[in-house]
Order: structure tokens, then C-alpha cells, then sequence
């Protein structure tokens, strides 16, 4: 049974401890601890206690320790990735490529924790120095969901750390198992520094929210959480960072390669079966290849392969957890009600009776104002929606209260032009959706969220800025009370 890790010690949970299960196989993986209020409180102690000492560690040394995060990952490259595969159901394949993308976090906010600390500017006194100090916060808390634990893990963590920072993990009640296993790249850090410990989000993750002595809440998930957890935040000032929900919309102009748009559209619609936070949900199309473009994308979906993750040639892989299966089937049955069409999908597989597959869905036939328009989905649902021209498109696009990514697919750098001006997003794609770069920064408009993941913006968010201004000649100043 995997332990908790807390002060640098590995402890079982004070709580009953409960299954970790594989999706694919509706199998139980093994027992996982499960912590207590009083140990996310200990949890909390011992990163504050920790803190003092680690951020004084010279940029150098802490660098090497992050370092030696992404050797560990690279290390272990294929035992993690399966672990990731067994717990998440995803494909070893997309597996591995997170553990070293995973790594290139680490490598990367060691270098940048390295080489900036704030900067020097004018001071309009000839004798002071003006600094713009950047500091660590203290401690922080890191709410993880469960489609990337890994990887959202690491864009936390990595950043908070190399800031001089400690932290205090809680991962998504839907992935302990692998999400404790992650205890083995931390633990050449000093006790107290990394904490991880498992457990329900409505009492150790609110108990990481309110705690007086967490400065930041570094957040993924559901936007109704964020929302939660963004008004407990206001009583003592907490920095936050939420990544929440998406609707991201794709474009696809009259002008654009149809095959090409798309073998795009049903990547990005059902890739982790559509448990992606920048999943495409929405597809607007133009009049004019409306026709082709539904043809193709219904063809290929209906092509792709579903199956476990484990099997290299699975493609659409199960969904987390029956209840989320459960909630993409009523929104997909609620469409139909209202006169939607079903092209292909829209049902669990009649040969997969066992793990928790999900049909990839076409649907058409779709009215603004419909659910599936609105809410998020997060499962494989692709709606396809044509529009007059790319006014239209811009417009319903536009036409959501979420503003993760958005993909264009287009070759006239007019319509690129305005497009990436003009889309309410904050991961803006042009004829390649879901590319990332961890040197670039992450996150959403509106109600998808504040603040940016990775690159320089992601690492800011886990520091404090100090206006330090320094007389170095001293000596009393004219302005001052003339007395004495
Ligand atoms: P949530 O239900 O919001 O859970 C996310 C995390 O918050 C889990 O660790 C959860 O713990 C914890 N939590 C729940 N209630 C809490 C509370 N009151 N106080 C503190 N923590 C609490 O989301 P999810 O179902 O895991 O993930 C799916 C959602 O995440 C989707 O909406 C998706 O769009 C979003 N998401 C966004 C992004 C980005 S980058 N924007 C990336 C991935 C996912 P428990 O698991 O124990 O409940």
C-alpha cells in the first residue's frame, strides 16, 4: 500500500484507506493511504517549517535538485508511464511522452530559478539603488485533478520549488496510486520541502485552502471548484492560480485543407477520450466545405480504435469513472431530445461491456443554446456546427463564459490576423491544435481561470515583488521636517 509523504517521512493515512482502480479494467489496483484533516494540517507545519532553510539554499544548489527530478523521471520513464496507464487509462504512448515532457518542466524552471531574481531600475535619487526584488511566497498548495497527474503536478511544483518555495501536493481522489508514487522523485530534498498526501477534496483540500499558513493555492480543475476556492482564498489575501474549464471552439475556414482540418478536430475532440482540458468542443465550420469536412471527420471517427491504453494500437481510450461516462451520456441524450443528430457514437461500445468506455460522438443538428453549446463536456463528443463565414464563426466561438484554447484552421493570414487579436483565449492554436511549449505560458480567460502555467509567466505567479529602495550615501534629506 502506497504511504503518504509528509515531513520527508512516509506515513500511513489516518483515514481508512481506499482502492485505487484501473478504468480500462474496472480492476483494483491496489490500496492507497488516505489522510486526515490533522495530517494535511501536519502536512501544512512541516512545509512551513521547512521553508526559512530552503529558500536561503544558494539558486546553484536548488537547481541541481531539480535537476535530479527530471534524471528520476527519465530514469524511470517506463515504469511511470505504465503506472500512468493503469491509473488514468490513457495510452502508453501519450505516457511517455508526459514523463519527458515532465522532465523538461524540471530542467526548465531549474535553469529559470537560476537566472532571475527580479531587477534593477533607475532611481531618481543619484544616491539609491531601486530594486525590483522577487521573493518566495511560502508555503504552497498544490490541487491537482486527475486527467494529467503528472504532468500538472510538475507545472506546479517545478515553478513553486524553484522560486523557493514548499509545497504540499494533494492529487485528485481518482489517481492516488500513481499520484503517491510521485513521492520517489522528492525525496532527495530536504524533509518538510515536497509533502504529498492523498485524500478527500472537501476536507484535506479545503483544509489546504483555508489554512492560515498556505500563501498560494496553485489550482486544476472544475471550474465550479475554482470558484469555491477562490472565495475562501479572500479571507487572508491568498495568491491564487486556477486553470479551470474549457468549451474551446475550432474553427474551419473555407479556405483550409478539409482533410487535414479534419484529422485535427477529431485528434483534438477525442484524444484521453476527451478528458482534456482543451479538448475541442465545439467545431464551426463554413457553409461552403460543411459538406466534406462532416464526411471526413465521421469517416475517420468511426475508424479509430478504441481499447486500453496498454494495447499500442488503442486509440480512444476509457473514461475515468462510470458516473463522468454517465454525465457525458445525458448531455448527449439531452441534445438528442432537442433535436440534435447523432452521426456516429453516442453510446458505451456494445463490445466493451467491461472499463469505462465512451463511444467517439458526431453530433449535428445543434442550437446555440443547448447544453452541449454551453457547459463543458469533457468526454468524446465532437458537435459540428456550420456558419455563414468566418464573421460568424468568430462570433459563436466568442459566444461562451469559457476561454481556454482555440484552434483556427485557415492558410489566409487576414483571417490569422484578426483571429488571434480577437479570440477570447488564453492558448490560441493556428492550423495545429493542443501544441504546447513549456517556455510559453498556459491558462484561460474568463471563467476558465488566472493566471498562466509554464514559461516565465508561470513561474512569476509563485513570487512576491518587493520594491526595495536603498540610500547608499545616507545623510538627512531637505524634504524631511527641518528639526534637530
Ligand atoms: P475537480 O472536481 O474540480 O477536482 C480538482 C481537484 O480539486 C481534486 O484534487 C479535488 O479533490 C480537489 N477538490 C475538490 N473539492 C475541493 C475543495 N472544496 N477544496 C479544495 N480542493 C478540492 O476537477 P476534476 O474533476 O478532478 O477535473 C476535471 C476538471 O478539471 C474539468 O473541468 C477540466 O476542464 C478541468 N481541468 C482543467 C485544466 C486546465 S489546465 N485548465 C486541466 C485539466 C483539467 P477530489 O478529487 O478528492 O475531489
Amino acid at each position: 500500500m502506497r504511504r503518504l509523504w509528509i515531513d520527508g517521512n512516509q506515513i500511513p493515512g489516518d483515514e481508512k484507506p481506499r482502492k485505487a482502480i484501473n478504468p480500462a479494467s474496472e480492476q483494483v489496483i491496489d490500496e492507497v493511504s488516505w489522510a486526515s484533516v490533522r495530517q494535511a494540517n501536519a502536512a501544512v507545519e512541516a512545509a512551513k517549517k521547512a521553508f526559512p532553510k530552503w529558500r536561503r539554499i544558494p539558486a546553484n544548489e536548488k537547481a541541481e535538485m531539480l535537476h535530479e527530478v527530471a534524471r528520476r523521471l527519465r530514469q524511470n520513464l517506463e515504469e511511470i508511464a505504465e503506472e500512468l496507464t493503469l491509473e488514468t487509462g490513457q495510452t502508453m504512448k501519450k505516457n511517455r511522452g508526459y514523463v519527458e515532457w515532465s522532465a523538461q518542466c524540471f530542467d526548465y524552471f531549474a535553469e529559470l530559478g537560476r537566472h532571475y531574481r527580479g531587477r534593477v531600475i533607475p532611481s531618481p535619487e543619484g544616491s539609491q539603488l531601486s530594486l525590483v526584488l522577487k521573493v518566495p511566497l511560502g508555503v504552497v498548495a498544490a490541487i491537482i485533478p486527475w486527467n494529467y497527474p503528472l504532468l500538472l503536478m510538475v507545472w506546479k511544483v517545478a515553478p513553486a520549488l524553484a522560486a523557493g518555495n514548499t509545497v504540499v501536493i494533494k492529487p485528485a481522489s481518482y489517481t492516488p496510486w500513481v499520484s503517491l508514487g510521485f513521492t520517489r522523485l522528492f525525496e532527495h530534498f530536504p524533509p518538510g520541502v515536497v509533502n504529498l498526501l492523498t485524500g478527500s477534496g472537501a476536507r484535506v483540500g479545503e483544509t489546504l485552502v483555508t489554512h492560515p499558513d498556505v500563501r498560494m493555492i496553485a489550482f486544476t480543475g472544475s471550474t465550479e471548484v475554482g470558484q469555491h476556492i477562490m472565495r475562501q482564498a479572500a479571507d487572508d489575501m491568498k495568491h491564487i492560480h486556477l486553470e479551470l474549464g474549457g468549451k474551446d471552439p475550432l474553427i474551419v475556414c473555407e479556405d483550409a485543407d478539409i482533410n487535414c482540418a479534419a484529422q485535427a478536430a477529431v485528434w483534438a475532440g477525442f484524444l484521453n477520450a476527451g478528458q482534456v482540458c482543451t479538448s475541442v468542443e465545439r467545431v464551426f465550420v463554413d457553409h461552403q466545405v460543411y459538406p466534406a469536412f462532416l464526411e471526413k471527420v465521421t469517416e475517420l471517427t468511426k475508424q479509430l480504435v478504441i481499447g486500453p491504453g496498454i494495447d499500442p494500437t488503442s486509440q480512444v481510450t476509457p473514461m475515468i469513472r462510470p458516473e463522468e461516462r454517465e454525465k457525458v451520456d445525458l448531455q448527449v441524450k439531452q441534445s438528442v431530445d432537442d433535436g440534435a443528430e447523432i452521426l456516429t457514437g453516442g453510446r458505451v461500445p456494445p463490445d466493451k461491456p467491461t472499463g469505462f468506455y465512451y463511444e467517439p460522438t458526431i453530433l449535428t443538428g445543434l442550437a446555440q443554446e443547448m447544453e452541449i453549446l454551453q457547459e463543458e463536456t469533457f468526454g468524446p463528443v465532437l458537435p459540428i456546427i456550420p456558419v455563414s463565414g468566418f464573421d460568424e464563426a468568430m462570433q459563436r466561438a466568442n459566444q461562451s463564459k469559457y476561454g481556454l484554447g482555440a484552434t483556427l484552421f485557415t492558410n489566409d493570414a487576414r483571417k490569422v490576423q484578426r483571429y488571434m487579436e480577437e479570440i477570447e483565449a488564453g492558448n490560441v492554436w493556428v492550423n495545429d491544435p493542443l501544441i504546447d511549449n513549456v517556455a510559453g505560458p498556459f491558462g484561460g480567460m474568463k471563467r476558465s481561470g488566472i493566471g498562466r502555467e509554464l514559461g516565465q509567466e508561470g513561474f512569476e505567479e509563485f513570487l512576491d515583488t518587493k520594491h526595495v529602495h536603498w540610500e547608499i550615501e545616507g545623510g538627512s534629506k531637505p524634504w524631511w521636517f527641518s528639526s534637530g
